[in-house]
């Protein structure tokens, strides 16, 4: 056991050659993977919420460590819902699992070691697994974490296990390092100025599906989609942005709008709060909302929103 508490010396400062790898994290809904991805990149590029399947693409983020890049690739959670969607989500989670250099399997500290969920994902898995136990600030007793590596380590030949708190960026750097020595020798795969191979588009559209996921209830989250339809650069720096939100139904409507527009206004504040942050300008930002019955069930509207 104790050796999943070692500190390891990565490759890259073993020797002076370049490391880099892609390293995918997975695991179930809502355990904090996206907030880890987050953590390591130091900037909010991907969407997080207490709603489980808030993430719902491949969304890689690119980390620089000196002698290395490791692109680390967020995923939606791996579950077993029925609609198009769902379905989708969990293609996009599992076909994470293949063509990468390492796993982070990320579990939550407060739950049990869980066999059939090691069988079903890590079962024909070659490639290194880093298990990642997440959310150790809400253990009261804090040997339990010995424990929980003990039970985990029985289930599966994790290369290392390690406890973090990503939400309070606490183990994230440890983690970091640790991953990066088992990455082959191998050239950056982008420029090591860029933060994520997703288009500045798309992470807008996120933040604003982010703040419909955080302030709205029911199934109204999980039947909206959100696109950019305009992004004008003017002149004095200013980005003017105009985006739709997009729901199902017409009764849907009247959520998102609120009583006297209160609600879009809201999503809109809170939206235009982190993009400014991310794209380190002054933003204009319009919301509009429109119904598409069933987007969610519907091949040709997926595509377009870039989830199939
Ligand atoms: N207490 C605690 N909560 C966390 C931690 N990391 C993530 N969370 C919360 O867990 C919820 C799900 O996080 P998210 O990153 O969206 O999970 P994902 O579905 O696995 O991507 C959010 O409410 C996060 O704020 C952590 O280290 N500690
Ligand atoms: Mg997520």
């Amino acid at each position: 056991m104790s050796n999943y508490l070692k500190e390891s010396v990565p490759t890259h400062l073993k020797n002076n050659t370049f490391t880099s790898g892609f390293v995918s994290i997975i695991g179930r809904p809502n355990v904090g993977k996206s907030t880890l991805l987050n953590s390591i990149i130091g900037e909010k590029i991907v969407i997080t919420s207490d709603k489980p399947q808030t993430t719902r693409n491949r969304i890689q983020g690119i980390h620089n460590i000196p002698g290395g890049q490791i692109v680390f690739i967020d995923t939606p959670g791996i579950h077993t819902g029925r609609s198009r969607l769902n379905k989708s989500m969990d293609e996009v989670a599992r076909s994470s699992i293949s063509g990468v250099d390492l796993l982070m399997l990320v579990v939550e500290a407060t739950g049990a070691a869980d066999p059939a969920f090691i069988h079903d994902v890590l079962a024909k898995v070659k490639i290194p697994v880093v298990l990642v136990i997440n959310k150790v600030d809400l253990l009261t007793d804090k040997a339990l974490v010995l424990k929980k590596i003990a039970d985990w380590a029985a289930l599966f030949p994790f290369k290392e296990i390690v406890p973090i708190s990503a939400g309070r960026n606490d183990g994230v750097e440890h983690l970091v390092s640790v991953v990066g020595g088992y990455l082959p020798e191998g050239p950056a795969m982008f420029p090591d100025d860029i933060l994520t191979d997703m288009p500045e588009k798309f992470i807008v559209a996120e933040m604003i599906r982010e703040k419909v996921f955080r302030l709205t209830r029911d199934e109204v989250p999980y039947s909206t989609a959100v696109v950019v339809e305009s992004f004008i650069e003017r002149e004095n720096g200013v980005i003017a942005i105009s985006a739709a939100i997009m729901i199902e139904r017409d009764t849907q409507k009247g959520i998102i709008i609120g009583s006297k527009g209160e609600m879009l206004k809201k999503i809109g504040t809170q939206a235009r709060q982190d993009i400014e942050r991310l794209l380190d300008t002054k933003i204009y930002l319009e919301l509009f909302v429109k119904v598409v019955e069933n987007w969610s069930e519907r091949p040709s509207k997926l595509k377009e929103l870039g989830y199939e």
